[in-house]
């Protein structure tokens, strides 16, 4: 399948489930923690600049987008969990969000690219987010993000420790990634492919 990944539209930004576009495309969603690196990986992808909205203020709105790739599937991107500063409002809002597009009758959803920040390892809200991974079977593979912060010799302990992890299911694909380095995209692109044709 030759896929133009720079041909992307934002199709929608939802704030309720029931704003959901209505198609039958297949959905791939990128879930991490706030700041991980969601919405860089999502430019390096489309091979376009700040097309995918990047924020120095974490957390702020809590919208899922959906980007229509090449007319023929979404790239889905959640609100990261785990940011301290939200109100209790904005935290009940991203979980009525999160927690109905992963936990509805989601028969679009293919797989899951989950996001790890490769310099602070996984977090406890990680282990949860693997955890419902295994539970419920969902397809995904492990993205690293932010390879540029660290040097030779714990890039490699990092990558170890995380392909070693026990919460992340045998033989899961763990890519390094970084923008600054330009490492590691055209790998998650194979593997998204993949989790396609599943
Ligand atoms: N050093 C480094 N910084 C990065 C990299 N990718 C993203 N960042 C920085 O990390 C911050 C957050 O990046 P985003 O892509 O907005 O993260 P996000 O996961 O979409 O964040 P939210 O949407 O707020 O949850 C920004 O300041 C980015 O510039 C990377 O590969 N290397
Ligand atoms: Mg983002």
């Amino acid at each position: 399948m030759a896929v133009n990944f720079s041909n992307v539209t934002l199709k929608a930004t939802i704030g309720s489930i029931s704003q959901m576009p209505k198609d039958d495309l297949p959905q791939i969603a990128f879930s991490g923690r706030s700041n991980v690196g969601k919405s860089s990986l999502l430019n390096a992808i489309f091979q376009r600049k700040n097309f995918a909205r990047t924020s120095s203020q974490p957390g702020k709105t809590v919208t899922i987008n959906f980007y229509c790739v090449d007319n023929s599937f979404y790239l889905v991107d959640l609100p990261g969990y785990g940011y301290a500063k939200r109100t209790q409002q904005q935290k009940r809002q991203w979980s009525d969000l999160v927690e109905g597009y992963l936990s509805g009758e989601n028969k679009n959803l293919c797989g899951i690219v989950q996001l790890i920040d490769m310099k602070v390892g996984a977090t406890e809200d990680d282990d949860m987010m693997l955890r419902w991974l295994f539970d419920t079977s969902t397809p995904y593979f492990v993205v690293a993000t932010k390879a540029d912060k660290l040097n030779k010799t714990e890039f490699e302990k990092q990558k170890k420790m995380l392909t070693d992890y026990d919460m992340i299911i045998e033989n899961t694909p763990v890519i390094p990634f970084s923008n600054i380095k330009s490492i590691g995209r055209d790998e998650t692109v194979k593997q998204i492919l993949k989790l396609l044709k599943n």
